[in-house]
């Protein structure tokens, strides 16, 4: 439809030797999905260090979003992470999909040390708990791809695209990935498709974020 807005929807390849990714489940369950009058482009991105930046910003100059949000699994996390903070920096402690492994390396080099998510991140959380899905915001997107790509999409928007907004969100384990993970906690893939839908629907519907305390104390 002629004048349709967009909205990307990113996630990532399966990594770290696993088969599975929900992140990338989720993102082909809402391809092409209309949510709040966006049309949702989804793409897969590899979790590759070397590739992603780039591909990013294609996908980018392609769609022209009016909003990205990129998910991204992290296991061992009982709920759905809405980061807050995209950080200068890679310090993998694992390889990435190419055999890569960079360590202390910054996402940008000169670029600022890091940057906020543009998203209501409360409106959002508010939004997950009256739908009682468990979920919380995150002060760290750790220092592997997903970081990467959430820092990535943030200087982006701080340098090329200010009428676009972006940010992050990480989801658990899968039940399946979770009985190979000793003890991890995991959620369904239906309830990780709806907690995204809605991020995505408040995100596109709320200008000003709600103010509630949902920091950390460590
Ligand atoms: N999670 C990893 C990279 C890909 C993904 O889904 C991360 O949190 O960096």
């Amino acid at each position: 439809m002629k004048g349709e807005q967009t909205a990307l929807l990113l996630g990532f390849e399966p990594f770290n030797g696993d088969n599975v990714n929900p992140s990338q489940q989720i993102v082909d369950a809402l391809a092409g999905a209309i949510v709040a009058a966006h049309r949702v482009a989804a793409c897969t991105l590899p979790t590759e260090f070397a590739r992603v930046v780039a591909m990013t910003s294609d996908l980018i100059a392609k769609y022209r979003p009016s909003l990205v949000l990129a998910v991204g699994q992290a296991g061992g996390r009982d709920g759905i992470s809405i980061e807050r903070i995209a950080v200068n920096v890679i310090d993998a402690r694992v390889a990435d999909n190419a055999g890569d492994q960079p360590v202390d390396a910054p996402v940008i080099d000169g670029a600022p040390n890091a940057y906020f998510s543009t998203l209501p991140i409360k409106a959002m959380l508010r939004a997950l708990q009256n739908a009682r899905i468990s979920a919380e915001i995150s002060n760290t997107a750790g220092t592997f791809v997903c970081n990467q790509v959430f820092y990535a999409l943030a200087h982006l928007v701080a340098t090329r695209h200010p009428d676009m907004r972006s940010g992050f969100v990480h989801v658990p384990f899968l039940p399946e990935q979770a009985r190979r993970h000793a003890g991890a906690p995991s959620m369904e893939l239906q309830t990780m498709i709806d907690a995204t839908r809605l991020c995505l629907e408040v995100a596109l519907t709320t200008r000003d974020d709600l103010h509630f305390a949902a920091g950390a104390t460590h």
